[in-house]
């Protein structure tokens, strides 16, 4: 349908992100009154191939973290380009942010602006429409409600632990609905909480608000997930175990060295790994097992495991399609993370996921460590039937404001 309305006003804003750290916000109002309002969420365990978030690098304000550049390139270059732009066409006007940028990686106007705008801009429409956003983006078809990913142990780079693998997460694999998944990992949550407390561990946080205790080992840690599943009252038939390795922090010279354990081992070594583990874990999905850079390891690492269990890539991909065409050549990994930011616009992010599908490849969708109230994954993933969602624990509300969102949602469609 095309209606006359237009964009009349963009505004960038400089707010802060969950860790403390600047992000841009976005406003964008249309000639109906309409509004919308995004954040662009940060990572810190982020893949050198995505596109980039721009910082002001001036030590005198937030330690050089600060955004005000990114918001003036919102409010100087974005703003005077999308004024009076008709808003029926979403992927106009990312094309059009796009091609204004003129860079491979958004480099000159910065991702984090261009992606707060896009997703304002989609907000905005779906007001306008008087739609839910993910009604606006799936339309008819977009009606599943994903399976969270729930990460409730926190290592790597999301916390100052002694753990090397940076997420441990349940999935309530045979919950009937959402709800009933939120409750069933908030209640192995809690028990996981008391298992630690017991046994005199910490019971601090980390940046995805799962538990970050000091540990014998990375096996530990799933050892007491299952044990907490058990002290629940639930079976591991019940709730499954996926971990995010993020290994890509631990590549170099064509190797890997586990930062905090300080042990080497190789793409084939690690591998080995994964599948003693799943032997003797409910493990059935594996995110970036081997680096970004290493295809060779994840062609062995997909040859090994890809029947048996999900592999997905994240740095791997970085929500690209040009990586993800690689990948489907290579036969790399079976599934892709997906972010909007490290991309950069909701267009590019929906035809990333276009593409997976078509191959066979699952789409998860995904939250940054770095995280704010906004809760437009929640949206995305029903509006694109992905099945997934990976956005932290049961804890910290940067994280819950998705759960609750998709609570919400579930009411609305389900009842
Ligand atoms: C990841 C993400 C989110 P970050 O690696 O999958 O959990 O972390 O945002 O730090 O890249
Ligand atoms: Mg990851």
């Amino acid at each position: 349908m095309v209606t006359d309305n237009r964009i009349i006003s963009v505004e960038g804003f400089e707010l802060m992100d969950s860790r403390s750290n600047p992000t841009v916000g976005a406003r964008v109002v249309l000639e109906d009154g309409s509004e919308g309002f995004a954040i662009s969420p940060s990572g810190a365990s982020t893949g050198i191939y995505e596109a980039h978030e721009m910082r002001d690098g001036d030590s005198a304000r937030y330690g050089g973290k600060g955004v005000l550049k990114a918001v003036a390139a919102i409010e100087e270059e974005i703003a005077p380009a999308l004024i009076n732009l008709g808003t029926d066409d979403q992927r106009t006007a990312d094309e059009l942010m796009i091609s204004l940028d003129g860079t491979e990686n958004k480099k000159r106007l910065g991702a984090n602006a261009i992606l707060a705008v896009s997703l304002a801009l989609s907000k905005a429409s779906a007001a306008s429409y008087g739609m839910p956003l993910y009604r606006y983006i799936g339309g008819i078809n977009g009606n599943e409600l994903p399976r969270p990913m729930m990460n409730i142990l926190n290592g790597g780079a999301h916390a100052a632990n002694n753990i090397d693998i940076q997420e441990f997460m349940i999935i309530p694999y045979k919950a009937c609905c959402f709800s009933e998944g939120l409750r069933q990992c908030s209640e192995i949550y809690h028990s996981l909480g008391g298992i630690l407390k017991e046994q005199g561990k910490a019971t601090g946080v980390g940046d995805e608000g799962g538990f970050a205790p000091d540990l014998q080992s990375d096996e530990e840690a799933i050892e007491l997930i299952v044990k907490a599943v058990e002290k629940a009252g639930y079976t591991t038939d019940d709730i499954k175990i996926a971990l995010d390795v993020a290994s890509s922090e631990w590549y170099s010279d064509g190797g890997y060295l586990l930062p905090k354990r300080g042990k080497k081992m190789t793409a084939d070594g690690l591998i080995e790994y994964y599948e003693e583990l799943i032997a003797k874990f409910p493990i059935i999905s594996i995110e970036d097992g081997v680096a970004e850079e290493d295809w060779e390891g994840w062609q062995r690492l997909t040859a090994r495991l890809g029947k048996k269990i999900q592999l997905v890539g994240d740095d791997l991909f970085v929500t690209n399609t040009k990586r993800l065409e690689k990948g489907i050549e290579l036969g790399a990994a079976n599934s892709i993370l997906v972010k909007l930011n490290q991309i950069g616009t909701l267009t590019e992010t929906l035809d990333v996921v276009r593409l997976a599908q078509k191959h066979g490849y699952t789409a998860v969708i995904s939250h940054r460590s770095g995280e704010t109230e906004d809760t437009t994954i929640a949206d995305l993933a029903v509006a694109l039937n992905a099945g997934q969602i990976k956005t932290g624990a049961p804890c910290r509300t940067d994280r819950v404001a998705k759960y609750n969102r998709l609570a919400l949602i579930e009411k609305e469609i389900i009842g």
